[in-house]
């Protein structure tokens, strides 16, 4: 089953991203630069969580966008476009319809794709493409890299990944009814892409938020059978609130990125669980390519 070998592969995955990080860092934003970070579905999220890094680091303003929700009156410095397949439509479209002078750096799995032609700067990381249609490891092999780029020492975290892989999987986690993951920061990201895993592998119920948000009305959906799982530290008082619920809480333990590994298992065992093929995705297709 491919897409619980790719998962199993992201300690290798990991390190090779680090590996890459001094050699791409001419071709990914410099510091004070204004950015904007483009991304459709799980490439969202990572645009997402990586514009949180990168501004809360102080390297400069840094916005994320959906592909398609690019807003044209604005000018930025640089425009980097996160696409595994390097042919989603909606990132393409938006790339054409720069501002002349707006240097583009595409991240992609895919080398020689569109996107790459359509940038001044390509970053290719091939050793993290993937045959599974969801993606496990080429975003969080681009964290990896992002995060290396923007000055954090990340030797640590294969190890964390390894972690993750052996980490259990109890089964009142794997069938539940419902699992809502709850990151803040450049986290909230990250359990964005959890929840999408969730409902693209396993067809599954599942929401996420920041936890400073989840008070404000989702809370109202937990109960038992079902799973409220942290990605970084709960606000004083949450884990309790949610525990009188009856819901299953899950701490953090590991670095965010590891904790996704571990959501990416449960996605993959849910889905098993239910009968679903997790390598065969119900609707979806490595990238949308509109006529
Ligand atoms: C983005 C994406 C995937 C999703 C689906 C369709 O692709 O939205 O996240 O799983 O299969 O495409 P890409 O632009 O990163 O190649």
């Amino acid at each position: 089953m491919h897409t619980r070998d790719e998962i199993a592969s992201q300690p290798d995955t990991w390190r090779a991203a680090a590996d890459l990080a001094p050699t791409a860092a001419t071709r990914l934003p410099a510091s004070g630069e204004r950015v904007a970070v483009l991304g459709c579905g799980t490439s969202w999220f990572v645009a997402q969580s990586y514009a949180w890094l990168r501004e809360s680091a102080g390297h400069g303003l840094t916005d994320a966008f959906q592909g398609s929700a690019f807003p044209a009156g604005r000018r930025y410095d640089r425009v980097v476009a996160i696409s595994r397949s390097g042919t989603t439509s909606e990132i393409l479209a938006t790339v054409a319809g720069l501002h002349a002078g707006t240097r583009v750096t595409a991240l992609v799995a895919a080398p020689g794709t569109p996107l790459c032609a359509a940038a001044s700067d390509v970053v290719a990381l091939p050793f993290a493409d993937e045959r599974s249609v969801v993606q496990t490891r080429f975003p969080t092999s681009l964290l990896v890299l992002l995060r290396a780029h923007l000055g954090e020492d990340v030797a640590a975290l294969p190890a964390q990944a390894e972690r993750a892989l052996a980490a259990p999987l109890p089964d009142e986690h794997v069938k539940a009814e419902q699992v809502t993951f709850l990151g803040a920061d450049w986290a909230f990201g990250l359990a964005q892409e959890a929840a999408l895993k969730m409902r693209e592998t396993a067809r599954a119920w599942s929401e996420s938020y920041t936890p400073m948000e989840y008070r404000h009305g989702p809370l109202a959906i937990a109960e038992p059978g079902r799973l409220t799982w942290l990605f970084t530290g709960a606000p004083e008082g949450l884990a309790d609130q949610v525990a009188a619920t009856g819901a299953a809480v899950k701490p953090a333990v590991l670095d965010p990125l590891a904790e996704l590994v571990h959501a990416q298992r449960l996605a993959v065992r849910a889905a098993e669980d239910r009968g679903i093929d997790p390598d065969v995705p119900r609707n979806l297709t490595r990238s949308v390519i509109l006529p």
